[in-house]
């Protein structure tokens, strides 16, 4: 199948299949049992220049967009989508400086996310999830400071990462017009981090929480204007959703690779089960459900890629689609390996394990079934007038 990739995305989906097979593959089983930061992946994927994929190249990146982000994080899923985390949960991180920040801070911080330092991205607390607007953590300007008090919490490559952009409350009274976002470094006085989460998936990746008090950071550090951090927020979900989806087509991907090979190896009753048409069904629609994820996956990055401001929608499409693809394929190719597909000698019970998470974060299903239905109406009245 030919999806009109061009030179690069070509280099880069060999560049990460070779990766994921001779440096993930080996280590994942570990990672996954430990829950232990893998950084030894982390320095393979700063050798390959990865967390320079999508930073502009006069700040040391590829210069790269979504479409090429997909690319490296499919192919790395298809082997280990926890470990993958760790590189693009640092995009994640990063779209507020790319989507917002001023010349200096890209000057500052861009260079050293594309030469390797992680990066997270602090949103989420106890009593704001799908209500990113109830965010209680709070930002006071004092002099020539920002101080900073509060607990944000489930932020991935949280106690790892050197860099945080952060959302908090500059005026709790205007709602979601009084949030802003910031840059916080590690190291800073008065940040440090709290419980680390034991999960059911993605365990190689890091989910701490993150403890400001009274934690002061220059005021040169706040991104765009007071009043701009929840618009900075859902720009910067706009453009990584299709990641999360991306993460969703290689797991499922990989599972479907796994649960093929099987059935051809596998001999029940004198055959393979691959020549028993209830096993080549489920295949069948395995199969279809990755291709129409693909192709859906593809599409929101290549429109986000021509500069497209109308991308929440199809950005929305692409993680709800491809997330409920990979929950689906995953649980079927434990079902087609049977009592194997249960057990922890095959990955696939680790790939359905990983598949939940991409449902629920970067904004839940139901969030983006929100978003898909508010901009269809909004598109429909916009068209009437
Ligand atoms: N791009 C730009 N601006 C946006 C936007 C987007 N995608 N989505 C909303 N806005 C703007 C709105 O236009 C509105 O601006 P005005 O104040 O000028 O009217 C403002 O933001 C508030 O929008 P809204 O009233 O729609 O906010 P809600 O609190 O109702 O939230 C949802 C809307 C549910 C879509 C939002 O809270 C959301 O995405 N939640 C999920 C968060 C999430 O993904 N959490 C996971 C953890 S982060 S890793």
């Amino acid at each position: 199948m030919d999806y009109f990739l061009t030179e690069e995305q070509l280099m880069i989906k060999e560049l990460c299949q070779q990766i994921a097979e001779e440096k993930l593959k080996p280590i994942r089983e570990h990672h996954d049992e430990t829950g232990e930061f893998p950084w030894e992946a982390i320095k393979a994927f700063k050798d390959a220049d990865l967390f320079g994929i999508a930073i502009e190249e006069q700040y040391g990146g590829m210069g790269g967009g979504c479409m090429d982000t997909c690319i490296a994080v499919e192919e790395l899923c298809k082997v280990d989508a926890g470990i993958a985390l760790c590189l693009f949960a640092t995009g994640l991180g990063t779209f507020p400086i790319l989507i917002s920040g001023n010349d200096e801070q890209k000057a500052k911080y861009l260079p050293q996310i594309a030469a390797g330092s992680l990066a997270a991205f602090g949103l989420t607390e106890a009593n704001a999830g799908s209500d990113a607007s109830g965010i209680q953590t709070t930002a006071v300007l004092d002099g020539d400071e920002y101080v900073l008090n509060g607990t944000k919490q489930w932020i991935t490559n949280g106690s790892v990462a050197d860099i945080y952009t952060i959302i908090a409350m500059t005026n709790k009274a205007k709602g979601p017009r009084g949030a802003s976002a910031f840059i916080v470094e590690k190291d800073t006085p008065g940040f440090t981090y709290g419980k680390k989460e034991n999960k059911m998936g993605i365990r190689a990746s890091v989910t701490s929480e993150l403890i400001f008090q009274d934690c002061r950071i220059p005021k040169e550090n706040l991104i765009s204007r007071e009043g701009t951090g929840f618009i900075v927020a859902m720009k910067t979900l706009d453009q990584s959703r299709p990641g999360v989806a991306a993460q969703a087509l290689g797991i499922a991907a990989g599972a479907l690779d796994i649960a093929v090979q099987y059935s051809r190896e596998r001999r029940q009753f004198g055959k393979p089960i691959s020549a028993f048409q209830g096993v080549q069904f489920m295949l069948a629609d395995m199969a279809t459900k990755v291709e129409a994820a693909r192709g859906l996956v593809y599409q929101s990055a290549r429109y986000i890629d021509t500069g497209a401001k109308d991308i929440s929608k199809i950005s929305a499409m692409a993680k709800v689609y491809a997330s409920d693809v990979a929950m689906s394929v995953t649980t079927d190719a434990v079902q087609i390996l049977g009592g194997y597909g249960y057990m922890k000698e095959y990955p696939v019970e680790k790939m359905m394990r990983d598949a939940k998470i991409t449902q629920i974060y970067e904004g839940t299903n139901q969030i983006q079934r929100e978003v898909i239905g508010l901009n269809l109406i909004k598109e429909a009245a916009k068209a009437k007038k």
